[in-house]
């Protein structure tokens, strides 16, 4: 139950930028950076514009000029994104294993992703039980999950 509650409370947290950013002009990088870390304990900045968990297995960049715009993840490593075309924030993994990322303030915000690794990537989406969205083959990228899988995805495995 109070994984739930906490859940909620993180995704009522992390809409309020997303909001904001669409209506208002662009908040300060350092801000964003700020929120994420409060919502997302155990998170640390690494560089103006990212934040890294388990030594940098996991590591968040925001977008400080411009945006991505381009499959962009770094070699050996898979990438979700918060918005199409491989814009906006981008999480990344170097690692395998399962990880739900609600630990990492990215739940319900994947449109993108780029998986560049040898191995495969599955999606899943939490509805009070994991279930399945869509699995990424190895060196591969797509621009859009498609409207039934937007903002959807909560938890990530990448084969070993
Ligand atoms: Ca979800």
């Amino acid at each position: 139950m109070r994984y739930t509650i906490l859940r909620a409370a993180l995704a009522a947290v992390l809409l309020v930028p997303a909001t904001g950013a669409a209506s208002g002009p662009p908040e300060g990088l350092q801000a964003r950076i700020d929120a994420w870390l409060a919502a997302s304990p155990g998170g640390k900045q690494i560089s103006p514009n990212q934040i890294a968990w388990e030594g940098g297995r996991v590591v968040l960049t925001l977008p400080s000029v411009g945006v991505h715009g381009s499959p962009s993840c770094p070699a050996g490593r898979s990438c979700l994104y918060e918005h199409a075309n491989w814009e906006g924030a981008m999480l990344s993994f170097d690692t395998c294993g399962f990880r739900d990322m609600i630990d990492y303030g990215f739940i319900d915000m994947t449109s993108s992703w780029h998986n560049n690794r040898s191995t495969r990537s599955y999606l899943y989406n939490w509805t009070g039980s994991w279930t399945w969205l869509w699995t990424e083959q190895p060196s591969t990228s797509s621009a859009y999950v498609g409207d039934a899988h937007n903002d959807r995805a909560d938890g990530w495995t990448i084969a070993c």
